[in-house]
């Protein structure tokens, strides 16, 4: 798919007999470190992948919403705007759709459109293809309707999108990430009062790469354990008396863990969190004093207590992280919700084949599916492409 969505568009016309009035991209992202953080006040650390939600559209004024996807069988689909109501859609089409609901909800007239979508972020890999779609489709709407609306409004829009009209429990992560990063950096945000630092992250500059592996093993956020994840979290911050587990000072943990006596399966859920919030605040020191090497061992760490805390791995990603790490890789972790999706891998440039070449053996000794492994740069934001 070409950087000015000129196929998308071409195919936008075919359908609907006309050329669109823009084309829009919204990226998918990574998570360099920062899990299951987000719901609970506390930050994380993503950058934006060059693979993107393309959005061709134009705007309609009679009340009808016309949804099409390059990457889904099937015809176009027709909506009524007035109609739209959480929880009634269970395709593809809720998040385009829960977006539309979101918009309108918060009191914007937007009337209609035609659109026609077309990704490159891979499904169900953890890797936020569905806010990639959201957020494109509200950068559309917001710039089509004169919205004004900037990129932290149109995210948080996109997560209630997500949490109300689609039902998933999401935090505010991947649709900022969507929304707000830009090339060359990681984005380190404070969940609570959405502030944010770019944090220069050019990896290649220094004779590294971070490497994405997909392990094909798909995930779902709207399934159960996600959603129990959260449930554990809210009440481990109600039996501890804070707002959010944020609230939690590292300092205190022990004493805090303590405290929570025979409420074993809350503690490890608290430990995760109030440890990977610092992890978070140390590799931020880290890339900011240079030493960017030295995040290695903080992201093992990370995937440590993902594994064994937070228990949001799979013998998939475990199989990655010790392998490329065994390969002579710096550090890896799994990126995103868990439960499948991918791990990121980060290698001095030099050792990539090696850790690549012993992955893919790892995993046909394994007999799991070959995995992807791709190069993930960090790339720019949601933009208008034409
Ligand atoms: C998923 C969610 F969508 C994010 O909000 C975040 O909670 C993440 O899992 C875990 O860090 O990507």
């Amino acid at each position: 798919m070409s950087e000015t969505g000129g196929s998308v568009a071409e195919r936008f016309e075919q359908l609907y007999g006309a050329a669109p009035e823009g084309v829009w991209a919204a990226p998918g992202r990574v998570n360099l470190i920062g899990e299951h953080t987000d719901y609970n006040d506390g930050f994380v650390m993503p950058f934006a992948l060059p693979h993107t939600a393309v959005a061709a559209v134009s705007r309609r004024e009679d009340g009808v919403l016309r949804l099409h996807s390059a990457d889904v069988d099937g015809p176009v689909v027709e909506l009524t705007v007035d109609a739209l109501a959480p929880a009634s859609d269970k395709r593809w089409t809720a998040y385009p759709a829960g977006v539309v609901w979101a918009l309108r909800e918060a009191g914007h007239a937007v009337t209609g459109a035609d659109v026609h979508l077309a990704s490159t972020v891979p499904a169900g890999a953890g890797l936020s293809s569905s806010a990639a779609l959201e957020v494109v489709v509200a950068l559309a709407l917001n710039d089509l309707f004169g919205l004004r609306l900037r990129g932290l409004e149109l995210a948080r829009l996109c997560r209630r999108a997500e949490n109300v009209y689609v039902g998933a429990p999401v935090g505010i992560m991947d649709q900022t990430a969507s929304a707000c990063c830009e090339r060359g950096h990681a984005l380190f945000l404070d969940t609570r009062d959405l502030s944010r630092r770019q944090i220069p992250f050019d990896l290649a500059a220094e004779g590294m790469r971070l490497l994405v592996v997909d392990t094909r093993v798909e995930h779902s956020h709207s399934e159960g354990e996600y959603g129990k994840r959260r449930a554990g979290c809210e009440k481990g911050a109600a039996l501890l008396g804070v707002d959010a587990l944020r609230d939690v000072p590292f300092e205190a943990l022990d004493e805090v863990l303590e405290r929570l006596g025979d409420e074993e399966e809350v503690r490890r859920l608290v430990r995760h969190v109030v440890t990977e919030d610092e992890r978070v605040e140390r590799v931020v020191r880290l890339l900011e004093s240079g030493d960017t090497r030295a995040i290695g061992p903080v992201l093992v760490e990370g995937h440590a207590s993902l594994r064994d805390d937070f228990r949001v791995s799979c013998p998939e990603l475990d199989l990655v992280v010790d392998t490329a790490v065994g390969a002579g890789a710096l550090g890896a972790r799994l990126t995103g919700g868990g439960f499948g999706g991918s791990a990121v891998v980060l290698a001095e440039e030099a050792d990539v084949p090696a850790v690549t070449k012993a992955v893919g053996e790892a995993f046909a000794t394994a007999g799991f599916k070959a995995p992807r492994v791709f190069e993930a740069v960090p790339s720019a934001g949601a933009r208008r492409v034409r």
